[in-house]
């Protein structure tokens, strides 16, 4: 790999509006790139520290010029000119100088920009596209694209909280292509957006990612419109589209108990509602069923549910190697959401894939609900053979510029869709 020459770094907004952080690498050789880091809402509390200014004069606390500052100075000095001869000395360099196990130092979100823009950067300078970089990192080779997994209904921190739950989403499971399945999402999004005007008198008010939030009277609800508006777009529920959720229910879990849709639950009684969705529900995917802290329910659930279902984990695994160890043991899941900027480099995701991979599980490459207009997820979600992509909804522009990004790929390359399990 060339040398680092440079690192230049900026606050920028996301989808929210809210900073985040923008870097710039450049190479000896002459080759530059960019990164945007995203930003969650219902972040789990394992996740690496995002660095925020914490001046409630200005953003009311939420400024990145801390971190952007941390680029520029420190982060720079301790990095220019040196020769890594690939992506892990360069992000064990950054972790080094950081020296600590949260990011609390420098800051995640600056650690994750220069990691991506760098290795953004050795792409342009091998002359490859980012994915086919991003696979050598990961030492994937396969040559998929991965299934949609695209919001549908949100609730919970990502709307006006109407509904526990933060997302119904929709599988496109008969789509061959991407461009298929977008175009049949886009039709069962428009049946929905007519469902909750005719139903909810609400024209189509988004949520952060995009998705639809009527005031949905429960949980179950949410799940019976999905597929009213499934068939209403004349396709047929579970074999043409299936749906997911994430459950998100750390957010609403205090001292063993689960507040849902008005009522208390054990963890038991969560298990037997989620199992009993998956009976009634074309339901294949179920994201934090249980909360972060419920380890000792989690293998409960995946044996209830884990046959029919993949059971993800988001903020119960924080894309972090040791948590994504301890479940792998103790058989609490069977898939892995994976977000770069929960563990802060490129390179310990990619440990954290492996190591989900190892155990047989099944990979889902996610967005946050702050997105920016980069696509670097897009490439990262074929380059690490993601068995699925969580991106948010059909609509704005940070959202459709990781589907168009995966459009170009399909293009040039003409990679089948994985095939999502029978
Ligand atoms: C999630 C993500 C994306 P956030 O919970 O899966 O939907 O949300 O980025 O707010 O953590
Ligand atoms: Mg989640």
């Amino acid at each position: 790999m060339p040398t680092l020459k440079s690192l230049n770094a900026m606050e920028i907004l996301d989808s929210r509006g809210r900073p985040t952080v923008w870097a710039q690498c450049t190479l000896d050789d002459g080759a530059i790139a960019d990164a945007s880091v995203p930003s969650g809402a219902s972040t789990g509390s394992a996740e690496a520290l995002e660095l925020r200014d914490g001046d409630r004069n200005r953003y009311r606390g939420l400024g990145c010029t801390k971190a952007v500052a941390n680029i520029i100075g420190p982060i720079q000095q301790h990095l220019r000119g040196r020769d890594f001869t690939d992506q892990q000395s360069l992000d064990h360099a950054m972790l080094e100088l950081d020296g600590t196990t949260n990011k609390s130092n420098l800051g995640a979100n600056a650690l994750l920009a220069v990691s991506i823009a760098f290795a953004r950067a050795c792409a342009a300078s091998r002359t490859l596209p980012l994915y086919k970089h991003l696979a050598d990192i990961a030492g994937h080779n396969g040559q998929t694209l991965p299934r949609l997994t695209v919001n549908l209904f949100s609730g919970g921190k990502h709307a006006g909280g109407q509904v526990c739950i933060q997302d119904v989403l929709l599988v496109p499971v008969s789509a061959n292509t991407i461009n298929q399945g977008l175009a049949m999402v886009w039709a069962v999004y428009q049946s929905a957006a007519e469902l909750c005007l005719r139903k909810y008198n609400t024209r189509a008010l988004k949520a952060d990612e995009g998705g639809l939030a009527p005031p949905f009277a429960s949980t179950e609800d949410m799940l019976k419109d999905a597929v009213e508006a499934i068939t209403a777009a004349g396709f047929r529920p579970g074999q043409d589209v299936a749906l997911a959720v994430d459950v998100a229910s750390s957010h609403f879990y205090e001292n063993g108990i689960y507040q849902f849709d008005g009522q208390r639950y054990s963890s038991s009684q969560m298990i037997d509602l989620i199992a009993g969705w998956i009976n009634r529900y074309p339901l294949v995917s179920v994201e934090d069923a249980l909360s972060e802290d419920d380890w000792a329910n989690w293998p409960a659930l995946r044996r209830a549910i884990g046959e029919k279902a993949m059971v993800l984990g988001d903020d119960f695994l924080c894309t972090n190697p040791a948590r994504i160890g301890r479940a792998i043991e103790s058989q609490c899941a069977n898939a892995l959401l994976l977000k770069v900027n929960q563990i802060g480099t490129l390179s310990e995701a990619a440990e954290a894939l492996r190591l989900a991979r190892s155990a047989g599980w099944r990979i889902t490459i996610s967005a946050r609900s702050g997105e920016t207009e980069d696509n670097w997820l897009a490439d990262l979600s074929v380059g690490w053979g993601g068995d699925q992509i969580k991106v948010g909804s059909i609509n704005q522009s940070e959202r459709l510029a990781k589907y168009n990004r995966l459009l170009q790929i399909e293009s040039q390359t003409h990679w089948p869709v994985i095939n999502w399990p029978k």
